[in-house]
């Protein structure tokens, strides 16, 4: 069942990738905004975390280890490679960094729990929501006009 997750995200991920090159965020837009209203609120931005969290937790034990999030890392890298920009863009760049084992780690022991990575998805969500309006948007991303 996890691997069927899995693979079927990675899939979702691809076709983003096809339609949304050259729009800067708007694949970030695809892989988040779960209601597709444009914006990825607060609540899509923390579902969406706690169902990438159960992705890679892959003994289920509530914590991402520092093997399992080497996984995550590595996921993301590719995606990101994937993607017309990848890691040099400014707002992706700030949503990988919110992503990191220590980003998220914030007790500072080595693994993340559930409710850190659940956590911390408002000071994520505030790092890349450049201006300020309290949701992303592909405003967010881009040059700054
Ligand atoms: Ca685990
Ligand atoms: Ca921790
Ligand atoms: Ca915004």
């Amino acid at each position: 069942m996890k691997n069927i997750l899995f693979a079927s995200t990675m899939l979702a991920m691809t076709i983003a990738t096809v339609s949304a090159q050259g729009v800067p965020g708007a694949h970030f837009l695809e892989n988040w905004d779960l209601n597709q209203d444009g914006k990825v609120s607060l609540e899509d931005a923390a579902e969406r975390r706690s169902d990438i969290f159960t992705m890679f937790d892959a003994d289920e034990n509530g914590e991402l280890s520092g093997q399992e999030y080497q996984l995550f890392d590595t996921t993301r890298e590719e995606d990101a490679a994937l993607n017309a920009g990848g890691h040099g863009q400014g707002g992706m760049r700030r949503a990988q960094q919110g992503l990191t084992l220590e980003f998220n780690d914030v007790d500072e022991n080595g693994v993340v729990s559930k409710d850190e990575f659940v956590s911390k998805t408002t000071d994520w969500l505030a790092l890349i929501d450049r201006n300020g309006d309290g949701t992303v948007t592909v405003e967010d991303f881009g040059p700054i006009k």
